[in-house]
């Protein structure tokens, strides 16, 4: 399968990568900023149609993943770049993908599509959804556009509503979840942590592996199984930063964690605490692998490779 992925030198782009080429597909790395992989990258600004339809002619992908975005934080910043990024490169890409033809296109939604008026414990698939964030908003009308192109034009558009992603070998930069992952390396680093969310904030997170894992799934599950062409919720584990202090103190006992709360907090506190998936695990068997104990673990032997 040939296969063409945006923001590819994300968090969730480094780790898919290898699993695309795995499996055996050709795969065109894409960024707004150059590679490390050996072979088959190309640089794309996904704002930029022309450059867009370039890669699209040259490489005839027959899957698209549409990973490039400005995360909670940084689109609090640039409103505008974010609303770009995080909602017309949608409109762009679905566009190539239906004059392509292209097979099927993934695009990364996010919990942040939520807002204060939306149950947080256990937030239904369908509820209310008032985002207050500039990110949340264009990842809401992403939603909607999704559900259109694909009622309206046909497109197979599918999309998972990301909670937090931890994971190591890349440090997230821009998000409101970014704590979880820098928490680990300033453990190991400095032996402490300055948080810019409260302690007891708790948020919905999932391990990288359990992230590409479902992405495969959804994608590899056939057509008339999937009902929702907006996003789908999942849930993987959910904890707060004094819950992760806690399991990283067990490792190392001298770890401190203090908290200095930023703007970052009132979109902390807008988001939900845990998702019900139930439409997740029936339309294509979505169940993750990775709780606290089992996350922690994974990142330690990981990180004391490399740090
Ligand atoms: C962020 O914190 O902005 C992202 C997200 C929840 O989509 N990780």
């Amino acid at each position: 399968m040939r296969v063409l992925v945006t923001g590819a030198g994300g968090q969730i782009g480094q780790a898919l990568i290898p699993a695309l080429l795995a499996r055996g597909d050709e795969v065109l790395a894409t960024d707004i900023k150059p590679l490390p992989y050996p072979s088959h990258t190309a640089l794309l600004d996904v704002t930029d149609n022309s450059a867009l339809y370039r890669i699209f002619q040259e490489w005839q992908p027959e899957e698209v993943y549409h990973l490039a975005a400005f995360l909670s934080a940084r689109s609090e910043e640039q409103p505008q770049k974010g609303w770009e990024l995080n909602f017309t490169s949608n409109w762009l890409v679905f566009e190539a993908c239906l004059y392509f033809r292209v097979r099927r296109v993934f695009w990364a939604s996010s919990i942040a599509a939520f807002g204060p008026h939306t149950p947080r414990q256990h937030t239904p698939q369908y509820t209310i959804m008032d985002p207050i964030g500039l990110y949340g908003i264009a990842k809401l009308s992403s939603e909607r556009l999704s559900e259109y192109f694909a009622t309206r034009y046909g497109l197979d558009v599918r999309s998972i509503r990301f909670p937090g992603v931890i994971g190591p070998g890349h440090l997230p930069q821009g998000g409101t979840t970014d704590f979880a992952v820098h928490m680990f390396y300033a453990a190991l680093q400095r032996g402490t942590y300055t948080c810019y969310l409260k302690p007891e904030t708790r948020l919905p997170m999932l391990y990288i592996d359990d992230a590409v894992q479902a992405i495969l799934r959804l994608m590899g599950t056939p057509t008339e199984r999937i009902s929702i062409r907006s996003a789908y919720n999942i849930q993987g584990l959910s904890f707060s930063p004094q819950e992760l202090a806690a399991q990283i103190q067990a490792y190392l006992p001298h770890f401190t964690c203090l908290y200095e709360p930023d703007f970052r907090q009132r979109l902390a506190e807008s988001w939900p605490e845990s998702l019900e998936d139930s439409l997740a695990r029936e339309d294509w068997g979505w169940e993750a692998q990775y709780d606290l104990p089992t996350l922690c673990k994974a990142m330690w032997e990981a990180l004391h490779q490399t740090v």
